[in-house]
């Protein structure tokens, strides 16, 4: 390339209408190759995210080549999931060109709803822990703050759920079916990773014992980037996403047709590394596979980093002042290992200064205290697929062993728990442990979590280093939970304070002034409304059920598991279902109960907990004697575009895990946000909820994690009795006992009622129940005063700016990663 050449020489895209338009229509012919005849609603959604991803290139180049000449400390995500959704509206909005989009597509006859509606949602992730990683990539972007994502782009992502006969019932997702026009494939950007084989020891140059991994599978880790557009368009940071392929080599040396075939074969197996996302929220199965996934991703991503940081160094004493490297939970805690091999084995450093290196560059997040979920492979499993990071975990387990002993000596127990290799049973790595002991940080996602880590999990380790544990509650982006997914509320909302809020939440809090004016509150109910319409739309369109614009919309939208306790929601249901048709003629509040989750697919107790919704929506949406006054709605495959609708339309939200269970949540801040009050547990963040927005402005019922811990500690206690003593509960599980929710099958819910009776009742929902049940009266109680209840919205919305994850990723980026904004500069000189 010529060296005069300069970025300035390129016509810049144009931001305007005519622009767009002509930008339009020259895609859809050039690249689409369609005429705009012929062209379907998905060819106009590829046309005009083409013409958007356009407009980001240039300032996308101009970041990255900012970075590079400043040699800035960059921060890299490494997650196994990322939750991104649609990302037209949002890349729109960011740019801030969604007027003119609209304008432009309207000029050609064009809705945007269809348009933006025909985007497949990118599901690389489950739930919560994805989701966060996409919100502080939005973060992170929208600061300035040179930060990476890495991860894997998995052809299918999160199943799609269907109901039959009121089953979940799984699909592929196919999300890249017909192409993604938001990536750039980078078939130069490739590296080997390496699995089975052996270790072979040998004498170094300088005669020291050395040691390198040989007949091993090899994999190639290809790139595929997508932009990320900061708010306002200056600073688009980069997700890369690898996707594995067979090496050229692998077999096809021998030409016959056994081989042949076999060589392809080998092809498909080395390419399954990217095929699909596990699809298993907060519990871990153990599978070589995903220990692949996790080894794949992790490796290729640090072999990135390395390749970008010796573009200006030449040794690796100062990574750490290059590179932060924070692991979303343990999934790629592997690194660890990994960036010791590529030190010592690959560059020849020696063991105490690449330990030194590595645990200065690793930072680690913890996601749960659910033991179910700690990730903990077996010894043989690694000595197997990665024989040369189990020698290297077991020396770090020797001298962090050797270390402690000599300081605690005799106390056994104690150095068996701290050890990286669980001894009990089958031996196995604790993967916290060794992503504790590898990093300089190590956080939990809210002050009530964090302080359960210390307490728990960690408390050995705690000990051992009691400097390392820190907090960082979670948040959400603005951009994507207000401002696009609730158009309404956020333009009145800007009406009134301006559009600071957007990229400083805080200034949220100037609407607490208008919570007592009654002209903002009329308007405010008015947003609300606007919104529930549409998701009532949306739950005609997707159920066939009608339900009333006027009723409480009553929402639990999250994974399905037990310790959530949808269960308890369900029992409130049945209860409020019988106090109805027993007092017909009382003037009730209409209540309706939205539900929305998945069940991993292997999780037969969740599962069945989503045909009892179902069963229980079929009895109670078809009982005259209530009058409409409940309607019970399980929405199929929730993901974040239903979010999107479903959020904004709440006017309940439920955060009732048993507490001591839900790290943090993040549902519960997106909800609130968006003016729905909450009731909850005192768990996760709904603890520090409850600080921001005021202990009368939500509902908080049930035990502390205290109590439960207590209550635990002290042999549990007997459900059989609470039911007895609580006439409404013992109706509400006797009908769901004796099959009146399932004439078809009296005996399905057996499992279920077992559960809650002899099995002990593990998530304490019917200990929480008559509690539940007193603050969903009182809930019901407020709805009646519309002022009231609008009020304490306009309090919630107000409270919320501090859960902005612009908050969140600025505590990680001032207390671990000491990384800063950086502004760069879009004169289209460059650098000289
Ligand atoms: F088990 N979370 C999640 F800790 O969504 F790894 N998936 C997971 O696999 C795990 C955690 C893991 C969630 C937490 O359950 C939720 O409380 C938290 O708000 C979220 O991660 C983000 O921190």
């Amino acid at each position: 390339m010529d060296a005069r050449f300069k970025s300035r020489d390129i016509e810049r895209r144009s931001l305007d209408v005519d622009g767009l338009k002509r930008s339009f229509l020259e895609w859809l012919v050039y690249s689409v190759g369609k005429d705009a005849r012929a062209a379907t609603r998905r060819d106009w959604f590829h046309t005009v995210a083409l013409a958007v991803r356009d407009r980001v290139v240039d300032r996308w180049m101009d970041t990255t080549r900012s970075y590079y000449h400043e040699d800035a400390k960059r921060v890299y995500y490494l997650s196994l999931e990322f939750l991104i959704g649609r990302l037209l509206t949002n890349s729109l909005s960011n740019l801030g060109i969604v007027d003119e989009c609209r304008q432009a597509l309207d000029r050609l006859g064009l809705s945007m709803e269809d348009v933006v509606d025909a985007e497949p949602d990118a599901a690389l992730g489950n739930g919560g822990l994805g989701r966060l990683a996409a919100c502080f990539l939005d973060s992170m972007a929208s600061q300035g703050l040179p930060g990476y994502g890495y991860g894997i782009r998995y052809e299918f992502g999160l199943f799609e759920q269907r109901f039959e006969n009121g089953w979940q019932v799984e699909y592929p997702e196919q999300w890249l079916q017909f192409g993604n026009p938001w990536e750039f494939a980078r078939p130069e950007v490739l590296y080997p990773v390496q699995f089975y084989g052996r270790v072979e020891e040998f004498r170094d140059s300088v005669g020291e014992r050395a040691y390198r991994w040989v007949d091993a599978d090899r994999v190639l880790a290809m790139a595929y980037d997508t932009p990320v557009v900061g708010f306002g368009g200056e600073t688009i940071n980069t997700l890369r996403l690898w996707s594995a392929r067979a090496t050229r080599d692998f077999n096809f040396g021998h030409f016959n047709d056994g081989a042949y075939m076999k060589a392809v074969e080998q092809k498909i197996l080395s390419e399954n590394l990217s095929r699909v996302l596990y699809p298993n929220d907060a519990t871990e199965t153990g599978k070589e596979l995903r220990l692949k996934q996790e080894y794949f991703f992790t490796s290729a991503s640090l072999q990135d980093i390395l390749r970008r940081y010796l573009q200006h160094h030449t040794t690796f004493e100062n990574l750490p002042n290059k590179a932060a490297i924070q692991l979303n939970d343990t999934h790629p805690a592997i690194g660890i290992a990994e960036l010791m091999r590529l030190l010592v084995d690959q560059h020849a450093l020696r063991w105490d200064d690449a330990w030194e290196i590595t645990r200065a560059t690793f930072a680690y997040t913890n996601h749960t205290l659910l033991p179910e979920a700690l990730e903990a492979w077996p010894v043989r499993m690694i000595e197997r697929v990665l024989p040369r990071h189990m020698q290297i975990i077991y020396e770090i387990n020797a001298k962090f062993l050797n270390r402690t002993k000599a300081k605690a000596a005799g106390d056994n127990a104690r150095l068996s728990r701290l050890s990286l290799i669980d001894e009990r049973g089958e031996r196995r790595v604790r993967m916290g442990n060794l992503a504790f002991l590898g990093s300089h940080k190590v956080n939990g996602v809210s002050a009530l979590h964090t302080d359960l880590m210390k307490q728990t999990v960690f408390a050995d380790f705690h000990e051992e280093f009691p400097d390392r544990i820190n907090n960082k509650t979670n948040g959400i982006t603005p951009r994507r939970w207000l401002k696009q997914a609730n158009p309404a509320l956020s333009e009145l909302i800007t009406t009134r304070i301006g559009e600071g809020w957007i990229s400083d939440l805080s200034q949220i809090a100037a609407l607490r002034e208008k919570a007592d004016d009654v002209v903002f509150r009329e308007e405010f109910r008015r947003a609300k409304r606007k919104n529930k319409k549409r998701l009532a739309a949306y739950i005609a369109r997707q159920t066939g059920e009608e339900v009333l614009v006027d009723s409480i919309f009553d929402v639990q939208v999250k994974r399905m598991h037990e310790y959530k306790r949808q269960l308890l929601n369900v029992l409130h249901t049945i209860a409020l279902y019988n106090e109805m048709r027993d007092n017909p003629t009382v003037s009730w509040v209409p209540v309706t109960k939205v539900f929305a989750g998945k069940a991993a697919p292997s999780y037969h107790m969740a599962k069945l907990i989503i045909k009892l919704i179902n069963d229980v929506a079929k009895v109670v949406n078809h009982d005259p004697s209530v009058h409409d006054n409940l309607k019970v709605v399980l929405l199929p495959n929730y993901n974040v575009t239903a979010a999107e609708i479903i959020i904004p339309a709440a006017d309940l939200s439920e955060q009732i895990s048993t507490a001591g269970m839900e790290a943090s949540g993040t549902g519960n801040m997106k909800l609130a946000l968006n003016g729905a009050l909450t009731i909850g547990t005192l768990d996760g963040a709904n603890v520090e909820i409850r600080e921001h927005v005021g202990a009368d402005n939500i509902f908080i019922f049930g035990m502390t994690a205290d109590e439960v811990n207590d209550l635990r500690a002290s042999g549990g206690f007997n459900p059989r009795e609470v039911i007895a003593s609580n006439p409404s509960l013992k109706r509400a599980l006797d009908m769901i006992s004796t099959g009146a929710f399932s004439p078809d099958d009296r005996n399905r819910y057996h499992p279920i009622v077992q559960a809650l009776t002899d099995g002990g009742d593990h998530f304490l929902v019917t200990a929480d129940f008559a509690d539940y049940c007193r603050a969903q009266d009182a809930a019901m109680q407020l709805y009646r005063d519309p002022e009231e209840w609008t009020r304490k919205a306009i309090l919630n919305t107000a409270n919320m700016g501090w859960f902005s994850s612009d908050r969140t990723v600025n505590e990680y980026a001032g207390e671990i990663w000491d990384v800063h904004p950086v502004k760069p500069s879009h004169d289209g000189e460059g650098f000289r």
